[in-house]
């Protein structure tokens, strides 16, 4: 069979008389990390059949549901097809189309017209939960002046990587291949990570025991050796009490500690409160499995730890619970340790194989910290600095006070109001600037809210490069082209750039000159990819050596490993890793007699990625409604019973959904999805509920109280805050919206 320029024939048809292609390309629904591989059946410009890319050495042909669903999600009736311009009031939906010649000459009359007036920081630009085009955005955004740059990270993975900074100066993963014992701290691949899933399960195979550390029994809780259940917020007290078994009982690296430690004798001192019992009282966790897994992990040479990029970090001690338990890696001598956890350069978008690229050069073409002062900066300086972004969940506040310096417009690239806690107030807080722009794929309700709204194609309509930690990469072909109109995002920024930075002599050539000059380190250009339509082995890369730090030291004010951090004391934060209470704590809130219950938000389903998946009928059919996840006990207690419509309330407000009663959550644990258009647990969340450091909300450790929802005998009050819903796309409001199409608190 003779294959193609842009794709391979199917086996089996012959391809002068089959118009049906099969074209290699990349999944993008989930995260970067993962992208597997497609092999789009393309007939007339529409996907008619999906199947994983077997050549593909991450994914090997495995696709999850979302993935497999990919027809409908890229085919959507609710894909943006032109761009459109507001027409009618803000929010009410009513939009022209307009030119894309159009579209850019206004942005770009606006936005300098702002910088003129204002400041280039009054411009501040966003980017979702989509990642590929932050290098891209990063630059146009400092080379435009603006320091207001903004991401999804302002509540992911961002805050653990802080704290293991603290500690040890950078984030060493997991050297699963040589390890003989697996701490996985909050994880659950089966749900959000398929190709982890499976590299876990060979690790299992292979008789590697696992320690799986997490309120909720998962898929890898069934095969882990020892299951620790500590109550949701209460990582820090675990890892402290697992620290005490390990230096107590002398199973900790005296020779690391003593060469490379910084603060080991005050940290052994604090550490003294968290006794056994103790422990077992804050955590929930029985003291024996605690020391027996602290044992486990301290005796077992090399033990390696994975941890989530979230699950420790959503709680208002966030920051300092994952520098408590990533404090252990250190602690036994698993630091930069082969088959413990590695210290491995960056390659391309948060993967790491052994290559470097250009991308940090390319997206500072100059320092963030010589421009104005950024949104969050004032509260979280040290994540700030950290990141070199803005920290987004300060922008209603700002948008609200307009001080100190008023941001009159927000560039968005896949803005989802329900990613905030109190969605309702960012929402509104939109309305205070005078051009929202928001590129996305769908028509959202974020993007109803826009001036502007402009269309974005899927992976499978654009070229993106694409790393892998296999040593591969690919530059992919585009399978369709872009439906309607879209355009791939890059390709909206170099063009923005040629009106807003025409300094910028690499941004304003485009895509691939960007990406040439920032792979040049690997020594390959997109060229050398575009013969290889399924990707390619990289060259191989230099060995990245163990133990680093025995030449340079550690990155951090000491040189040393820091359970003592210079930084956080400079912050005027506490220097050691203390545990404390999340705010809302059921041993000590006033809240706790009216909310006896610990709320759990945004586990991981396998068939919904945040606000991407409800739309998509395969996968919504999957999950049809709203549910809060409690344990058959508490429901019992409530006269609750499967699928029965609940109101999930917390002192903001409530939401009705339905119960779905599982013994994965423990007795007094209840968990609930994030992102639903129709019940937003988020409007359940004030919007200073937040970790000092990181500001990162609590999203996981809240107070609420679960009951029977009672149409006719339900006193429905309207709250204080109300939600506009009347231009959700999603007509399935029930009983929590009022006669004025308001969202109603109970109270
Ligand atoms: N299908 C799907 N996959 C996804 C996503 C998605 O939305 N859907 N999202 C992607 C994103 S953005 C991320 S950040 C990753 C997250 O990926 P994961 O970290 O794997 O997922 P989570 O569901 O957040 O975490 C599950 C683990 O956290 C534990 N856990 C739950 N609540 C708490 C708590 O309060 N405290 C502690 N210590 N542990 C807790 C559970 O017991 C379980 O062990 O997933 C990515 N993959
Ligand atoms: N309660 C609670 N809230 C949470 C979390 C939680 O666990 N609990 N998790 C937090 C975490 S970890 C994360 S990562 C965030 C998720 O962050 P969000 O940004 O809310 O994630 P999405 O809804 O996946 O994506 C945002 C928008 O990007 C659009 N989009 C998709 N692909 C593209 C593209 O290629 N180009 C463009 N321009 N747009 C695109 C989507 O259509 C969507 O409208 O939510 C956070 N919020
Ligand atoms: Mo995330």
């Amino acid at each position: 069979m003779r294959p193609s320029e842009d794709g391979v024939p199917m086996k089996g048809m012959p391809n002068d008389k089959q118009p049906t292609m099969v074209k290699p390309t990349i999944c993008s629904i989930c995260s970067p990390v993962t992208h597997c591989g497609i092999d789009a059946h393309v007939r007339d410009n529409r996907v008619v059949k999906i199947e994983g890319s077997k050549e593909n050495p991450h994914s090997k042909g495995a696709l999850c549901s979302k993935g497999a669903a990919s027809r409908q999600y890229i085919h959507h009736p609710d894909r943006l097809k032109t761009p459109l311009l507001r027409k009618g009031p803000r929010g009410e939906g009513d939009f022209e189309p307009i030119s894309w010649s159009e579209a850019l000459d206004l942005m770009a009359e606006r936005l300098l017209q702002y910088k003129k007036e204002s400041g280039p920081e009054s411009v501040a630009f966003f980017a979702g939960y989509p990642k590929w085009l932050r290098p891209f955005l990063r630059r146009l955004c400092l080379g435009f002046g603006s320091p207001n740059y903004m991401t999804e990270s302002s509540t992911c993975s961002a805050a653990a990587s802080l704290a293991f900074n603290l500690n040890y100066g950078a984030a060493p993963g997991p050297d699963l291949s040589k390890t003989k014992c697996l701490l996985v701290w909050s994880r659950n691949p089966a749900f959000s990570n398929n190709p982890m899933a499976r590299s876990l399960d060979k690790l299992i195979k292979r008789g590697v025991p696992i320690i799986d550390v997490g309120p909720i029994f998962t898929p890898l809780s069934a095969k882990a050796a020892v299951h620790l259940r500590n109550r949701p917020g209460t990582s820090g007290a675990l890892a402290l009490g697992m620290a005490r078994v390990i230096v107590n009982n002398d199973l900790f690296d005296r020779e690391f500690i003593r060469q490379w430690s910084h603060g080991f004798s005050e940290f052994r001192a604090y550490i003294q409160e968290f006794t056994p019992e103790k422990t077992e009282e804050i955590t929930g966790v029985p003291k024996e499995l605690m020391e027996k897994a602290a044992r486990m992990y301290a005796a077992t040479k090399p033990a390696a730890m994975l941890t989530s990029p979230n699950a420790t970090v959503h709680h208002t001690n966030g920051v300092q619970n994952h520098r408590a338990l990533t404090a252990l890696i250190g602690l036994t001598g698993n630091y930069d340790a082969p088959g413990g956890n590695k210290v491995m350069p960056g390659c391309y978008l948060y993967v790491k194989n052994g290559h470097t690229t250009r991308q940090k050069k390319f997206e500072s073409p100059c320092s963030i910290e010589d421009l104005a002062p950024r949104v969050g900066q004032a509260e979280h300086p040290l994540w700030c600095r950290f990141t070199g972004q803005a920290q987004a969940m300060h922008l209603p506040g700002w948008l609200k006070r307009q001080k100190p310096y008023p941001i009159r417009s927000l560039v968005a690239f896949g803005l989802n109001h329900r990613m905030w806690p109190a969605p309702d107030l960012l929402r509104e807080s939109l309305a205070e600037l005078d051009f929202l722009v928001d590129v996305d794929l769908f028509f959202t309700d974020s993007a109803r809210m826009a001036d502007l709204v402009l269309p974005a194609c899927s992976s499978f309509e654009r070229s993106e490069f694409k790393a892998y930690p296999e040593n591969y990469a690919i530059f992919t072909t585009p399978a369709l082209e872009p439906l309607g109109e879209s355009r791939p995002d890059v390709d909206i920024i170099c063009d923005l750039a040629q009106r807003l930075t025409p300094q910028d002599e690499l941004l304003t050539k485009g895509h691939e000159a960007c990406l040439d000059w920032m792979l040049k380190p690997m020594g390959l250009t997109v060229n050398d990819f575009k013969g290889h339509v399924r990707g390619r082995k990289l060259p191989p890369p230099k060995p990245v050596a163990y133990y680093k730090y025995r030449e340079k030291g550690f990155d951090t004010p000491s040189g040393k490993m820091e359970f003592y951090s210079e930084k956080m004391a400079r912050s005027g934060l506490d220097p050691l890793p203390k545990y404390q209470e999340p705010r809302l704590s059921p041993l000590d809130s006033p809240e706790k007699e009216s909310f006896p219950l610990i709320l759990t938000t945004g586990f991981r389903l396998p068939m919904f990625i945040h606000s991407r998946t409800f739309r998509v009928p395969w996968l919504r059919a999957l999950y049809p409604d709203p549910c809060v996840d409690i344990n058959p006990e508490d429901a019992r207690a409530r006269g609750l019973g499967q699928g029965d419509w609940v109101k999930l309330a917390t002192k903001r407000g409530a939401i009705k959904v339905r119960a779905n009663l599982t013994e994965m959550l423990p007795p007094k644990v209840v968990s609930m999805y994030h992102a639903w258009p129709e019940a937003d647990v988020n409007l359940l969340i004030e919007p200073d509920y937040q970790d000092p450091v990181s500001g990162y909300p609590g999203f996981k450790s809240l107070l609420c109280e679960v009951s029977l929802f009672e149409e006719k005998n339900s006193s429905l009050q309207v709250g204080e805050r109300h939600f506009d819903l009347s231009e959700t796309t999603n007509q399935n409001l029930g009983p929590e919206c009022d006669g004025n199409n308001r969202l109603v608190f109970y109270q």
